[in-house]
């Protein structure tokens, strides 16, 4: 009871907005210790809904397109138009490579210390699953203590862009101006979750090859089928250092919000997001449950020898393993 008790008050300071409470509530989410994902579903569980929805975007591309550079001028305009801003980020490497949060932190300077924003680097994990899950929950502990735009960066590759585009509304892609009639090393895949294209860097010698880059999207776009019915893709350029253009994303970004929230299909994208989540929880926790069981560790590992030995086919040995779970059926 005390424990429930002490997790009722930290979800009440979360919600009154109360930065170190919401440091506090993220470390406990992003913790892989059992017992604390038990206490962290009860926080969860614990925080207030409904209001007004925040306005949640992914920002990706490829590494050193300008993502952290845009989403400091990005935060920074919409703090200048009352928008309290939330950053994280999704990065399965980080933890890894001891990613780029040096280099994040500088990048964000002004916003990382502006009273308005909260910038969480993405959590060190193993899986792209574990990682993009933390970020979820964090995304909810943000918006209980009040942000009204997430960003969620991610790097430009592959399965993680397919993570944030699972939790956002808007999936926003910097590319660089090309040079030439080169082609960009950036997939079909990732052009068809975007919402909005922008071309970073239109500045400076790279201003025409950035124009002509617009273009070329503009058309290439015009092929795909857009994701949704009721968004026609925008391309557009900006730079995150002149700032030129910035205010224009914003832009982009609040008509596609409007768009969603006044057709319903915000709700019907959220309610879709919160069905999938829910499969991949119970896929994820009954698997964890399976492996941490103790009444069923023998089984499993007779199982798993046999498998290995090759005696036993695996899909038998699944059925074999899951025929002891009868009681809970
Ligand atoms: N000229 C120019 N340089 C930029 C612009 N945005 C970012 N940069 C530079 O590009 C480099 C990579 O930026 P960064 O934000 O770290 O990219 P990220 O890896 O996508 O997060 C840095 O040296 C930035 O100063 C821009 O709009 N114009
Ligand atoms: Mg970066």
């Amino acid at each position: 009871v005390a424990l429930v008790d002490d997790l009722q008050e930290l979800a009440s300071r979360v919600s009154a907005g109360e930065r170190r409470a919401l440091a506090k509530a993220i470390t406990l989410v992003e913790s892989t210790r059992a017992r604390d994902r038990v206490r962290a579903a009860t926080l969860l569980g614990a925080l207030p809904s409904g209001g007004a929805p925040s306005v949640r975007v992914a920002i990706s591309g490829p590494p050193g397109v300008g993502k952290s550079t845009f989403i400091e001028a990005f935060g920074l305009h919409a703090i200048g138009q009352e928008r309290r801003v939330a950053v994280l980020s999704i990065d399965p490497s980080s933890s890894l490579s001891g990613g780029s949060i040096l280099g994040d932190k500088t990048r964000m300077y002004d916003l990382s210390r502006h009273r308005d924003a909260f910038i969480r680097p993405s959590p060190a994990g193993t899986t792209l699953g574990g990682v993009a899950r933390r970020t979820r929950e964090s995304m909810l502990l943000c918006e209980a203590a009040g942000y009204d735009l997430i960003i969620v960066e991610t790097v430009g590759v592959g399965q993680s862009e397919t993570a944030a585009a699972g939790m956002t509304d808007a999936f926003v892609v910097l590319l660089l101006p090309l040079g030439g009639d080169e082609l960009q090393g950036i997939k079909r895949g990732i052009m068809e979750l975007a919402d909005i294209v922008l071309v970073n860097k239109a500045d400076g010698d790279q201003r025409p090859a950035a124009a002509r880059t617009v273009a070329d999207y503009r058309s290439a776009l015009r092929l795909l089928r857009p994701r949704s019915p009721l968004w026609t893709p925008i391309v557009d350029s900006c730079s995150a250092l002149t700032l030129e253009g910035v205010s224009d994303a914003w832009t982009h970004v609040l008509a596609h919000h409007g768009v969603f929230v006044e057709t319903g299909e915000l709700t019907r994208t959220r309610s879709e997001q919160a069905r999938k989540w829910l499969w991949e929880e119970l896929t994820d926790q009954v698997t964890a449950w399976l492996r941490t069981d103790a009444a069923m560790a023998q089984a499993l590992a007779a199982c798993e020898a046999a498998v290995v030995r090759g005696e036993l086919a695996p899909p038998a040995a699944a059925a074999r393993i899951l025929s002891n779970l009868s009681p809970i059926r």
